[in-house]
C-alpha cells in the first residue's frame, strides 16, 4: 500500500515535471547567437555579445508572455563551424532566431538553414551586399560596403583626390569596397590606378604599402575588417607615406572605434565614411555609449556594437508585435519595413530588400577631450544599398 502511493506520488511528479518543461520550452523564445569571440575576429564577437546584453539589461526578458533566452555560441571565424552551431541551435534547442555573423562567409554559410528551417538570420555584422539575397529569412541591421565605398567616392574627388591605389581585403566586402569604390569614383571624374588585395588570414601589409609608395597616389583608399585597421595604420605611419603627401581614405572599419584612440596621433584628420561613430552627436547614442562604456570597463563601443544592439531591437519588436505567435514566417515580416532611431541615426529595415536603410556619415579623427574620434562632418540620407539597384 505504502510503495503504491510512493510510486503514484513518483509519476504524478514525474508528469508534472515533464509539464514544466514543456511550458518552459513554449513559454521561453530563444535567440541563438553566433560570433567569432575567439580568432581573429574576436573583437567584433566581444562587442556584439557586449552590445546584446546591454539591450537586454535595458529592455528586461519578458516580453508577450514569454522569457527572453539568448544562446551565445564562438564560431571562431570559421565558416563550417558556424554551419554546424546553426543546424544544432535549430534542431537542437529549437531557437528562434538565428543572429550574429562576424564575417560574410559566416553568414552564407548559414543562409541555407535559415531556409530550410524558417528561421529568421539577422545579420549584426557582415556587410557583402549580396547577403540578404542568399536567404529570403535574412534582415540585415550592420551596414552594406557600397553604401560606405560609394559615400567616400562621392566625397574624394570633390577634395582634391583624383588619382587613387585601393586596397582591400582579399573576399566578399574587400571586393565589393574595391569595385563600387572604383565604379562611383571613375564616374565622378577621378582615377584608380591601381587595385590591391591582400589576404584575410594573417594578412602583411608591408609589401603593399611599399608599392603604394612607390606609385604615389593622391590617396589610398582602404577596407580592411573590424579588427585589422590599427596595423594598416601603423605601417602607413612608420612608412612616412603621410610626409610622402599620400592621404589615407577608407570606410569606417578603417579607423574602427574599437581601435581609434590606441592609433595614436598619426591617425588624425583621416577621413572616412561610415554609419555610425561613437562620436555621433544625439541624445540616443550618448546615452548608448555611457551604458555600454559603464557595463563593460570603459570598452568604446564600435559599428559592430550597434549592429548587435539594433538586431536586438529588431527581434524584441518583432516578438512584441506577433505576440509570440506564428513562427518564423509571422517575426520575419514583423521584421521587415521597422523604422526607428538608432544610436547611428535613423534607421529602416527596407521590406523589400531586407536590408538597411540609413546615413552615411563622411568623419574626420579628430581629438575631442584627449580622445581620438571620428567626428562626423558631412551625411547622406537615408542610403539605400547601392549593390541591391545595380
Ligand atoms: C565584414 C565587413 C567584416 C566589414 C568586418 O569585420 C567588417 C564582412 C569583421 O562582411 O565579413 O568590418
Amino acid at each position: 500500500m505504502k510503495k503504491r502511493l510512493f510510486l503514484t506520488a513518483t509519476a504524478v511528479a514525474v508528469a508534472a515535471l515533464g509539464a514544466t518543461s514543456a511550458m518552459a520550452q513554449a513559454d521561453t523564445f530563444k535567440i541563438g547567437l553566433i560570433l567569432p569571440l575567439t580568432g581573429q575576429q574576436a573583437s567584433t564577437g566581444k562587442q556584439i555579445e557586449a552590445a546584446t546584453r546591454l539591450y537586454m539589461a535595458q529592455n528586461g526578458v519578458n516580453m508577450a508572455g514569454k522569457k527572453i533566452e539568448l544562446i551565445i555560441k564562438d564560431d571562431g571565424g570559421i565558416p563550417d563551424a558556424s554551419k554546424r552551431i546553426a543546424q544544432e541551435l535549430v534542431v537542437n534547442d529549437k531557437v528562434n532566431v538565428l543572429a550574429g555573423f562576424g564575417l560574410t562567409p559566416i553568414a552564407l554559410a548559414v543562409a541555407p538553414i535559415a531556409t530550410q528551417s524558417k528561421t529568421p538570420q539577422v545579420i549584426m555584422a557582415a556587410a557583402t551586399s549580396i547577403i540578404t539575397e542568399a536567404s529570403p529569412y535574412i534582415i540585415r541591421t550592420s551596414f552594406t560596403i557600397p553604401q560606405s565605398a560609394v559615400a567616400m567616392a562621392d566625397w574624394a574627388p570633390k577634395n582634391g583626390i583624383k588619382k587613387v591605389v585601393t586596397l582591400v581585403s582579399d573576399y566578399g566586402p574587400g571586393i565589393d569596397a574595391e569595385r563600387f569604390f572604383k565604379d562611383r569614383l571613375t564616374f565622378n571624374g577621378g582615377q584608380v590606378i591601381e587595385s590591391l588585395r591582400v589576404p584575410l588570414r594573417g594578412p602583411d601589409f608591408a609589401p603593399f604599402l611599399q608599392k603604394v609608395r612607390d606609385i604615389k597616389p593622391d590617396a589610398l583608399f582602404v577596407f580592411v575588417p573590424s579588427g585589422a585597421g590599427a596595423a594598416v595604420m601603423k605601417q602607413f605611419l612608420e612608412r612616412g607615406m603621410d610626409k610622402a603627401g599620400i592621404k589615407l581614405i577608407g570606410t569606417g572599419d578603417l579607423t574602427d572605434d574599437d581601435q581609434l584612440n590606441d592609433m595614436g596621433d598619426g591617425a588624425l584628420n583621416v577621413v572616412t565614411s561610415h554609419h555610425y561613430s561613437a562620436a555621433h552627436p544625439s541624445a540616443l547614442n550618448k546615452k548608448f555609449v555611457d551604458a555600454f562604456e559603464k557595463a563593460n570597463k570603459g570598452l568604446r563601443p564600435n559599428f559592430m556594437a550597434v549592429g548587435g544592439y539594433d538586431g536586438m531591437r529588431v527581434i524584441y519588436e518583432a516578438l512584441r508585435a506577433t505576440k509570440g505567435a506564428g513562427g518564423g514566417d509571422a517575426l520575419l515580416a514583423a521584421m521587415k519595413g521597422q523604422i526607428f532611431e538608432s544610436p547611428r541615426g535613423p534607421m529602416f529595415i527596407d521590406a523589400q530588400t531586407r536590408d538597411v536603410v540609413h546615413n552615411m556619415y563622411l568623419r574626420k579623427v579628430e581629438k575631442k577631450d584627449g580622445k581620438l574620434y571620428n567626428v562626423e562632418f558631412d551625411v547622406i540620407k537615408d542610403m539605400k544599398d547601392p549593390g541591391k539597384t545595380r
